[in-house]
């Protein structure tokens, strides 16, 4: 037995992830469809070593009779067919910003929250939180088990591939156009990438920060607890592929660093890599490719009563997208939500 899964937004850099995913995880499928918008059908897309799939206008495709919808086409997009897909009686998980707040969408990191998962019905809806967040809260989850977290204070160094293919593009050019001398002007980002660090991820709010930022507290309020205060500073850095973070965070109670190193080497989806020694540490490099949320650099934090700072590195398309949605699908099917309709 098998799903129909639609890849929505298939040509993508988080597309192309998630079919990549769904192979190498085994994940039962019985058919995956590509789609995507106008401009790329026709288009050929790999699903595995032996399978090419040609990418289906999205604007036509009547999702009837498909059980899982992967969604990672940009929010205005899946705005509109989402919720269409979803009356049609596909579950969609999607990775867009567009549902992640509405009440009635439940938000889920298969390693934290799982159990809202359930709630998924009352919109046929699940949300794929922000890659930034995704990663900060499987690392803050075993160490708020331990001593409740009062507030988090983190910086972000996010590669441009959280921008997409023309992200990537741009950091390779204007690389390039350094070295030839050809300069080159800046179009996906606002200031130059290459060489550069750029303090400014989606766009700006009322309050002086931007979305992205406002997405990392907000996110981790609805995930993990609404009572953790979150501020965040978040950062473009010319790197392809990977986020890293540096971490501070404040318990209302007590919390030593050896309880912090036990749970994290036992929670799920955290690899502990922390050698106090020079290259000790995990960087994006070595995080690209891999499906683990790396925690390293854990010490105290001297500065406050009871606090621990780390530094958390992953990879953004992975586990900050594409793994998390599918583990999203394989928590629906473990925990008996979902039933194939072929099946049926
Ligand atoms: C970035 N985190 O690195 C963003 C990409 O809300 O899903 C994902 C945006 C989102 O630019």
């Amino acid at each position: 037995m098998g799903y129909r899964v639609a890849i929505v937004g298939a040509t993508g850099a988080v597309g192309r992830e998630m079919l990549k995913t769904l192979a190498e995880r085994n994940f039962p499928v019985s058919e995956a469809i590509a789609l995507a918008s106008g401009r790329s059908t026709g288009m050929e897309v790999s699903f595995g070593e032996k399978t090419v799939l040609k990418v289906k206008n999205l604007e036509t495709f009547d999702f009837k009779g498909i059980d899982i919808g992967l969604f990672s086409p940009g929010a205005s997009v899946s705005a509109v067919h989402a919720p269409r897909a979803a009356a049609a009686g596909c579950i969609v998980i999607d990775n867009t910003s567009q549902f992640r707040m509405d009440h009635d969408v439940p938000l889920v990191v298969p390693e934290v929250n799982p159990h809202h998962l359930k709630q998924f019905s009352k919109r046929n809806i699940i949300a794929n939180p922000n890659c930034s967040t995704i990663q900060m809260v499987v690392a803050l989850n075993p160490l708020h088990a331990i001593s409740r977290i009062k507030r988090v204070v983190v910086s972000t160094y996010q590669s441009v591939s959280g921008a997409g293919k023309e992200g990537m593009d741009e950091l390779f050019n204007q690389t390039r156009a350094v070295y030839v001398n050809d300069p080159s002007v800046p179009e996906q980002f606002t200031k130059p990438i290459a060489f550069n660090c750029i303090p400014h991820i989606d766009r700006f709010m009322d309050d002086g920060s931007t979305k992205e930022e406002w997405k990392m507290a907000v996110e981790t309020r609805k995930i993990l607890d609404p009572d953790i205060a979150v501020i965040a500073t978040c950062v473009r850095v010319p790197v392809f592929i990977g986020h890293s973070e540096a971490v501070h965070v404040e318990f209302e109670g007590p919390i030593t660093e050896e309880q912090a190193i036990e749970a994290l080497r036992d929670a799920p989806g955290v690899q502990l890599i922390d050698k106090r020694e020079d290259g000790g540490y995990i960087t994006q490099i070595d995080a690209a490719g891999e499906d683990a949320v790396y925690v390293s650099r854990l010490r105290r934090d001297p500065t406050v009563p009871h606090g621990l700072a780390f530094w958390c590195v992953s990879d953004n398309l992975r586990k900050g997208a594409a793994l998390n949605a599918v583990q999203i699908a394989e928590a629906l099917v473990e925990q008996g939500l979902i039933t194939a309709k072929q099946a049926a």
